[in-house]
């Protein structure tokens, strides 16, 4: 009997650890990349728990590895646990001698953990069958083997790893179909008036005839559009199951359906969103033609009462922002991005879009506008960071190339929020002295009049290099006359600030 894989401590962890890892993707293949995966109430309760310095750090330094890092960490802790589970089962039957409570004893425990979790108790049957499969398995093997040779132990271990494996490359397969698509690329077309697709169509068209023609350089609506969450595994709703109330401090508390959301008047208006988080010449800005109805009637039907003229917004992700009711009266409740659907990633079905602040206050997957009497911290805020306000004007360096005549172009974005874009300077003597870029004709207003109040513009510079290495600077201006200060300072708390400096030799 010595020469069963299941008789040793060894061979029972070993066991346990693959049942933990056929567990996962047995979760994954019926439950996809959503919140009813196993793994994922685990990284919700480490992004809610993690300290704020480990998030900071993550979202700056990091970006989306940060995320999966609290992903990776979230997975290893819920297999720790599965497999425990399945070991604690293997041991009771080895010490009580009976054949049936290992895999049956590992079923009932995987689901109960996995049901109490996620809630989703016939979804909790995916980890649980999968781990139970693979402590029978191991049953099995040893039964076959029985009285033979250790070395076919050793054949009869790998056996139950190479069975498993396999299975849960095509859990992996199957949950990787299953997941709903997160990104603007695959998102569906809206459905829309024929007036309200005719304002859509024509709006990116004029954004793409008025981008740059510039190889490389991101049109004014973004090709890909930056993600920051709270959380690496999305919230998946559906229109039926959304709504939204706006509760608190107002004459009546009321609730919109996302049917009714849809049949309210709607607007088509370019926006450009900036993580407070994203380095001074990062790639967390973009611009996109959000579809959706104003905030401020919603407000005014509920009568706001509001002592500190300030709100918290809330999200099926527990995710919570509060900043001043002034700026969300301008606001957008946003179901359409370029004329397709919210993505998933984007906050769908519906997200709050708050011109000319910074993105964290731009709410997916908004469920609740709780109108408050007393100031409080959002998220973020309670992580130390400041970045409910305004954003700060911002010319970034994206791209340089020498021309066939030997002159040097250069081209980024510049955004200011509502304080708009009216110049963007280059040095490219290190500071001494300034020329204007040309910019990019501005985005057209949501009404179709003027310039969109809330969105960034291109802008180039072509000269003549000099000989020797040289530094470029670029700064913007804003429409008041104000120029972009020059004073350094990192991300967190307030948004990066100074000038974008590039070295050229
Ligand atoms: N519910 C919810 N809303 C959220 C976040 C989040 O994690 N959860 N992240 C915020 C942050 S920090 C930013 S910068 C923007 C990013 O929006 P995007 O992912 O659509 O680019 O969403 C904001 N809204
Ligand atoms: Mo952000």
């Amino acid at each position: 009997m010595a020469e069963d894989v299941l008789d040793t401590r060894g061979g029972r962890a070993l066991v346990a650890l693959v049942a933990a890892v056929a567990g996962l993707a047995g979760s994954y293949a019926l439950a996809g990349y959503t919140p009813a995966f196993l793994a994922s109430p685990v990284e919700r309760t480490l992004a809610r728990t993690m300290p704020g310095e480990v998030v900071s750090l993550a979202i700056t330094e990091l970006g989306s590895v940060g995320q999966q890092l609290n992903l990776f960490a979230a997975l290893v802790l819920t297999g720790l646990v599965v497999a425990l589970a399945a070991w604690v089962a293997l041991g009771t039957g080895d010490t009580a001698n009976n054949r049936l409570l290992p895999s049956v004893g590992t079923a009932v425990l995987v689901w109960g953990l996995a049901a109490t979790v996620t809630g989703e108790l016939a979804l909790a049957a995916g980890p649980a069958l999968a781990a139970a499969a693979v402590v029978a398995l191991a049953q099995v093997f040893d039964a076959y083997g029985d009285g033979t040779p250790v070395s076919s132990k050793r054949r009869r271990a790998l056996s139950t790893v190479g069975v498993a494996l396999g299975a849960s490359v095509l859990g992996y397969t199957v949950g990787t179909r299953r997941t709903p698509t997160a990104t603007a690329a695959d998102a569906p077309s809206l459905s829309a008036s024929d007036a309200a697709r005719e304002d859509i169509e024509t709006k990116l068209a004029l954004a793409e005839a008025r981008s740059l023609d510039i190889d490389g350089l991101d049109s004014l609506v973004s090709e890909t559009f930056y993600q920051v969450d709270i959380n690496s595994i999305d919230p998946e709703l559906d229109g039926d199951d959304w709504s939204l109330s706006v509760t608190g401090a107002v004459e009546t508390e009321l609730t919109v359906d996302y049917d009714e959301l849809r049949s309210m008047d709607a607007q088509n208006q370019f926006s450009t969103l900036r993580c407070v988080g994203d380095s001074l010449n990062g790639k967390k800005m973009d611009t996109a033609l959000w579809t959706g109805v104003p905030l401020g009637r919603l407000l005014d039907e509920a009568g706001v009462q509001s002592d500190c003229e300030c709100v918290m917004l809330h999200a099926e992700d527990d995710y919570f922002v509060e900043f001043p009711i002034e700026a969300l009266r301008r606001g957008l409740l946003v179901y359409g991005m370029n004329g397709k659907l919210l993505p998933r990633g984007h906050g769908y079905p519906v997200r709050a879009l708050v011109a000319g602040h910074w993105g964290e206050v731009n709410t997916k997957w908004v469920t609740e506008i709780e109108v408050l009497d007393t100031t409080a911290d959002g998220y973020w805020e309670r992580r130390g960071w400041e970045g409910t306000g305004p954003v700060k004007p911002i010319a970034k360096l994206h791209h340089s190339e020498t021309l066939d005549d030997g002159r040097r172009r250069l081209a980024g974005h510049a955004y200011a929020g509502l304080r708009g874009v009216s110049r963007v300077e280059v040095s490219t003597d290190g500071g001494e002295s300034w020329a204007d870029a040309s910019l990019s004709e501005p985005l057209p207003a949501a009404d179709g009049d003027g310039a969109a109040a809330d969105a960034w513009r291109q802008w180039t510079y072509t000269y003549d290099p000099p000989d020797g290495g040289h530094t470029a600077v670029v700064r913007m201006v804003t429409d008041d006359g104000t120029v972009q200060t020059d004073e350094k300072t990192g991300p967190k708390p307030t948004g990066p600030s100074g000038w974008v400096t590039t070295e050229f030799s």
